[in-house]
C-alpha cells in the first residue's frame, strides 16, 4: 500500500464505495455475464465520447489486447492531474476511485453521454484485476495503476511530450473473480462503436482486435451521421422516399432527426438522448410521432386524399413503413421506466415537436411526389386497419366462449404454456394419426385442411374470416396483428412451440410458405421470440433383410445409406405423406422430442416465405421446399 500516507477518513469511504461495486456489480453494469463485461468497455469509451461532445476529442482507439485486457485511448484534454482541493489526491485518482466523481471537473453542459453519469471509470476500476491510466497534458506524461480499484501508488509524472499532444489512455483487465467469463464479444463491441459514430459524425473510432484468432482492424467514421444510420437500417429494402433529415435546437435542447419510408409493413423508430439508446422511448419520440401524425393528416386533407367525412389517419397508419432515428441532447436528462431507458423530460417533447413540424413541412412542401407516396403508405395501412377492425368484431362475437371454433383442435391436458406444443398438421388423415401418436399431456394437434388462404393476396377481412386461420388464432390464444389492432399479447400464448407439420412434397412446401407468410404478417413476434418450428418427417425408411430399419430424412441420407450398404440387400420405403405413417412411426420420427428433428424458423425465413408468396401471387407454380429450407436455420436435434 504505497499510498498509505494519504489514507484518511476519505479513503475509507472510497474503499467502501469500491467494495459496494464489487459486492453488487449487477447494480452498476447490469450483469456479470458477457453483456456486463462489454459494458466495461462502453463505460470507458463513453467518457471519451463525452470529451468529444465537449469539443476536445476527435479520435478514440479501442484495442482488445492479446492478454485479454482492453486499451481505450482518446486525444482529448487529458483528465486533470492537479491535486483535487478536497480529496487531497490527484483529480485522476478521484475519477478512478470515487463513485460520485460525475461532473466535478466539468463545464455546465459537459456530462452528456454514457450510462453511469461519470462514475463509470471508478466502477470499471473496481471490477478490474488491473487498471492503468496514462494522461498527457501540459507537455507531461502522467501514470497511475490500480489493482481491484486500489491505487498502487499516487499519480506520477513519468516523462514529457509535445505540449499540444494531449489525451487519456486507459488499459484494464476485467477481474475473473467478478466475471463468469472474461473474454470480450467483439461483434457487440463493434456494433456499439459503429452506433456511436453514427450519432457523433465528427468522431472517428479505430477498433483493433489483437487477440490471437480474432484479429481485426476497423475504422468507424460516419460523416453523414443519422442519414447514414437510416440508410444502413434500410439496406436491401425498397425505398418509398428520400432520406429526410433536419436538425435544430431550442431551450438548450439539440434535436436531430432522419427518416425514410420503405416498402415494409412495420415501423422502426430509434431514439437516443445524449447518445444513450432509449430502448423504452419517451418524450422525444412522442413529440416526433404526434407532430408527424398532425402534419400528414393536414397534408392529406389539403390534397383531398382525406375527405371531410373521413376520420384522420392514426399514428400507426402514418408511420407504416417508416424508419427513423431521433437523437436529442438534453442538459439535464431524466430517465425512467423498467430499464431506465425512457426519456421523461416533457420539454424534449415540445422542442422535438416544433422542430419536426418545421423540418417535415419544409421537405414535403418541396417534394410533393414523395409526400403522395408517403400518404399512400398511410392509406394502405388505414384500409387494412379498418377491414381488420370489422373482421375482428365479427370474429370475436362468433367465438367468445371457445378457443376451438370448429371442433378440430385436440388440445393437450397441460395448461402450462412452457411445456406445451401445438402441431399444425396438414390433412385430416395425418391429423388423425397424429392425435393417436402424440403425448396428449403436452402435445396438441390442430389439423388444417388443404391450402390455407394466401394471406398476401387476400384482404384482411377474408384472411380473418378463413376457418383455418381462425382456428389457429383462437388456439394460440394471443390475438393477432401486433401493432395494428394492438390486440396481440405474447404472454397469453398457450404453447411454447408451434410446429408446422406438412408432407415432404411440393404441396407441403407451399403450405409451409403460406403459414410462414401468415405468421410473418400477423404474428411476427412469435417468430422473433423463437416459437415457430417446422417438423421434418423422414422421406424414406430403409430396412436391410437382417437388422434394424432406419429413417432417412432426405435424398442425401438415402445416397449415403446406399453406399454404406453396398452389396447388402435392403428395402426402401418412400413416405409420400404423413398419412402413410402409422401412429407409432409418426411418434418416433416427428413427434417424440427425444428423436425428432425440428427446424426453428427465423424471421429471415419468414420474410423470404412472404417474398415467395408475393412472387407467386397469381401463378400456379409452388415454390420448392428446398427454397425455404436452404435458408432455414441449421437443423438441430431438439431434445
Ligand atoms: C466526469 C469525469 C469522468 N475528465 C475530465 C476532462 C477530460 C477527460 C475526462 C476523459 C477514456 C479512455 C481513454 C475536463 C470526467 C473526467 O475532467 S475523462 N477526458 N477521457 C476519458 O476518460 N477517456 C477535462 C476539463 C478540462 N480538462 C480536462
Amino acid at each position: 500500500m504505497a499510498a498509505k500516507d494519504n489514507y484518511g477518513a476519505e479513503n475509507i469511504s472510497i474503499l467502501e464505495g469500491l467494495e459496494a461495486v464489487r459486492k453488487r456489480p449487477g447494480m452498476y453494469i447490469g450483469s456479470v455475464g458477457s453483456r456486463g463485461l462489454n459494458h466495461l468497455i462502453y463505460e470507458i469509451v463513453d467518457n471519451a465520447v463525452d470529451e468529444h461532445l465537449a469539443g476536445f476529442c476527435s479520435e478514440i482507439n479501442v484495442t482488445l489486447n492479446p492478454d485479454g485486457s482492453v486499451t481505450v485511448e482518446d486525444n482529448g484534454r487529458g483528465i486533470p492531474t492537479a491535486k483535487h482541493p478536497t480529496a487531497g489526491v490527484s483529480a485522476v485518482e478521484v475519477v478512478f476511485t470515487i463513485l460520485h466523481a460525475g461532473g466535478k471537473f466539468s463545464d455546465d453542459t459537459y456530462k452528456i453521454s454514457g450510462g453511469l453519469h461519470g462514475v463509470g471509470s471508478a466502477v470499471v476500476n473496481a471490477l478490474s484485476k488491473e487498471l492503468s491510466v496514462e494522461v498527457k497534458r501540459d507537455g507531461k506524461v502522467f501514470f497511475q495503476s490500480y489493482k481491484q480499484g486500489k491505487p498502487l501508488a499516487p499519480l506520477k509524472e513519468t516523462g514529457i511530450c509535445a505540449k499540444k499532444t494531449t489525451g487519456t489512455k486507459v488499459t484494464f483487465a476485467p477481474d475473473p473473480e467478478i466475471f463468469e467469463k472474461t473474454e470480450f464479444k467483439s461483434d457487440a463491441v463493434r456494433s456499439r462503436l459503429h452506433e456511436t459514430v453514427y450519432l457523433n459524425p465528427g468522431l472517428t473510432i479505430h477498433f483493433t482486435d489483437k487477440r490471437p484468432g480474432f484479429e481485426a482492424d476497423e475504422v468507424f467514421h460516419e460523416p453523414e451521421g443519422l442519414s447514414a444510420y437510416v440508410k444502413a437500417l434500410n439496406e436491401g429494402k425498397e425505398t418509398v422516399c428520400d432520406i429526410v433529415r433536419f436538425s435544430d435546437s431550442a431551450d438548450d435542447i439539440e434535436v436531430e432527426v432522419a427518416f425514410q419510408f420503405v416498402d415494409v409493413f412495420e415501423e422502426n423508430i430509434l431514439g437516443f438522448c445524449n447518445t444513450i439508446f432509449t430502448q423504452e422511448g419517451g418524450s422525444h419520440i412522442t413529440g416526433f410521432k404526434t407532430k408527424f401524425t398532425t402534419v400528414i393528416n393536414q397534408y392529406a386533407r389539403e390534397l383531398g386524399i382525406l375527405k371531410e367525412k373521413d376520420a384522420n389517419f392514426t399514428g400507426t397508419d402514418v408511420r407504416n413503413g417508416m424508419t427513423a432515428v431521433i437523437a436529442v441532447k438534453h442538459p439535464d436528462p431524466r430517465f425512467e421506466g423498467q430499464t431506465k431507458t425512457k426519456l421523461d423530460n416533457p420539454d424534449a417533447a415540445t422542442v422535438v415537436a416544433n422542430i419536426t413540424g418545421i423540418g417535415v413541412t419544409h421537405f414535403f412542401d418541396k417534394n410533393p411526389e414523395q409526400l403522395k407516396a408517403v400518404i399512400e403508405c398511410a392509406n394502405k395501412s388505414a384500409k387494412i386497419r379498418k377491414a381488420e377492425e370489422k373482421a375482428k368484431t365479427n370474429m370475436l362475437s362468433k367465438s367468445k366462449f371457445s378457443f376451438d371454433s370448429n371442433g378440430k383442435l385436440a388440445n393437450c391436458e397441460s395448461r402450462k404454456a412452457s411445456e406445451c406444443e401445438i402441431f399444425i398438421v396438414e390433412g385430416d388423415s395425418a391429423g388423425g394419426s397424429a392425435k393417436t401418436a402424440r403425448n396428449r399431456a403436452t402435445q396438441a394437434i390442430l389439423p388444417i385442411r388443404g391450402k390455407i388462404l394466401n394471406v398476401e393476396k387476400a384482404s384482411i377481412d377474408k384472411v380473418l374470416g378463413n376457418a383455418e386461420i381462425q382456428s389457429m388464432i383462437l388456439a394460440f390464444g394471443c390475438g393477432f396483428m401486433e401493432g395494428y389492432g394492438n390486440d396481440f399479447d405474447i404472454d397469453k400464448l398457450r404453447y411454447d412451440k408451434i410446429v408446422i407439420m406438412t408432407d415432404a412434397d411440393v404441396d407441403g412446401a407451399h403450405i409451409d410458405t403460406l403459414l410462414l407468410t401468415f405468421f410473418y404478417r400477423f404474428m411476427p413476434e412469435l417468430i422473433k421470440a423463437g416459437h415457430i418450428y417446422i417438423a421434418t418427417p423422414p422421406l424414406y425408411r430403409a430396412k436391410p433383410k437382417k437388422g434394424e430399419g432406419e429413417y432417412l430424412y432426405d435424398d442425401r441420407a438415402l445416397e449415403k445409406y446406399r453406399q454404406e450398404h453396398e452389396g447388402e440387400s435392403f428395402e426402401v420405403q418412400r413416405y409420400k405423406g404423413l398419412g402413410e405413417m402409422d401412429p407409432e412411426q409418426l411418434w418416433e420420427t416427428t413427434l417424440n422430442p427425444e428423436t425428432r428433428i425440428l427446424k426453428q424458423v427465423e424471421i429471415e425465413d419468414a420474410i423470404l416465405a412472404s417474398k415467395v408468396t408475393e412472387m407467386l401471387m397469381g401463378t400456379e407454380v409452388p415454390p420448392r421446399r428446398d427454397f425455404i429450407y436452404a435458408h432455414a436455420d441449421e437443423a438441430e436435434i431438439d431434445a
